[in-house]
């Protein structure tokens, strides 16, 4: 009689809906991205491919809105000139290394292909990176994490890039195509992996690295919301402009890209940061244990070490049926 409820745990061992296996297929990690309170996710790049002639970006929005990775913006299927694909991940899956000289993911012209982001007001861009590269506040040369900057007014959206003083560079830009500075000063370049968060609520800038608010600024923008017009979306380097390039690339790794409709919370940030700082481990935290990439897989072999515990525990019981 006692073997009826051990089979019916058996039976549904192997399947995903084991309340204790709940980070297979998706992690913890993206279901906090994808499922976060404020909803508005409309592009996530979580830059996993590993693929040695991958030129696609996934987006895992469901907005479709995929990256090529590339030099200067285009696809270029050659594993040598576009970003390294596969190295360890600095808070879930893999991430993409970027060369500093020409590397970077980008979507163009979005102004036609991104949905939902025209004529909003409010924004948070999220990602993870590590570099030692030196900020700049040259005109043109701002060393550039993510950015939506173009030589024409209406192509301007917003910068993330490293200061001078090696904290966080957070732009928006008016529909005038004006921009306004937040900077932060909890250091980014230092070689170790940051969570970094920028958000905009049409009347304050904050700055967030590694869940802790870093700076607020209120720029004197009133009744001027984001640029409604993105031209393009650049990560790891400069800025399409129409055949060119803006900015500057920087060295290093990024992680799990997410740009929002919407303005995160401080606890929603904070959620972000624990589950990436868990899901990467002490392997992500140095970086220098570079397979943690692979640390993913890793996980899921543990939980497959566990799942076979149980099933020793019932065939040992069922050993009598
Ligand atoms: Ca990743
Ligand atoms: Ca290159």
């Amino acid at each position: 009689m006692s073997q009826k409820p051990v089979l019916h745990a058996r039976d549904h061992l192997p399947g995903g809906a084991d309340p204790l296996r709940i980070v297979f297929p998706t992690s913890q990690y993206s279901n906090a991205i994808i499922n976060n309170p404020e909803g508005g996710l409309v592009l996530y790049w979580k830059l996993d491919e590993l693929g040695t002639s991958t030129t696609a970006a996934v987006d895992s929005s469901g907005n479709g809105q995929d990256g090529v990775y590339g030099v200067d913006g285009a696809a270029v299927v050659d594993p040598t000139a576009h970003p390294t694909l596969g190295v360890a991940g600095l808070a879930d899956g893999t991430a993409a290394r970027f060369d500093g000289v020409n590397d970077n993911v980008v979507i163009g012209d979005p102004g036609a292909t991104l949905t939902g982001l025209t004529g909003f007001g409010v924004m948070s861009v999220e990602c993870w990176a590590e570099t030692t590269t030196a900020g700049s506040l040259a005109f043109n040369a701002l060393p550039t994490i993510i950015g939506a900057d173009t030589s024409s007014a209406n192509g301007r959206f917003f910068n993330v890039t490293i200061d001078p003083g090696g904290g966080t560079n957070y732009v928006v830009f008016n529909t005038a195509g004006t921009g306004f500075l937040a900077t932060g000063s909890i250091v980014i370049n230092d070689g170790a992996r940051h969570h970094i968060v920028c958000t905009f609520d049409a009347t304050d800038m904050r700055i967030y690295v590694d869940g802790v608010l870093d700076v607020t600024h209120t720029p004197s923008m009133a009744g001027h919301p984001l640029a409604d017009h993105l031209h393009a979306l650049s990560v790891g380097g400069g800025c399409p402009n129409g055949g060119g390039f803006i900015n500057a690339n920087i060295a290093g790794t990024v992680d799990e890209v997410a740009l929002y409709t919407s303005v995160l919370a401080l606890d929603t940030i904070q959620t972000q940061f624990l589950l990436g700082q868990a899901s990467s481990g002490a392997a992500g935290a140095t970086g220098a244990t570079g397979p943690a990439g692979p640390s993913g897989v890793g996980a899921t072999g543990a939980t497959g070490a566990a799942a076979s515990t149980s099933l020793g525990l019932i065939i040992a019981l069922g050993g009598s049926e």
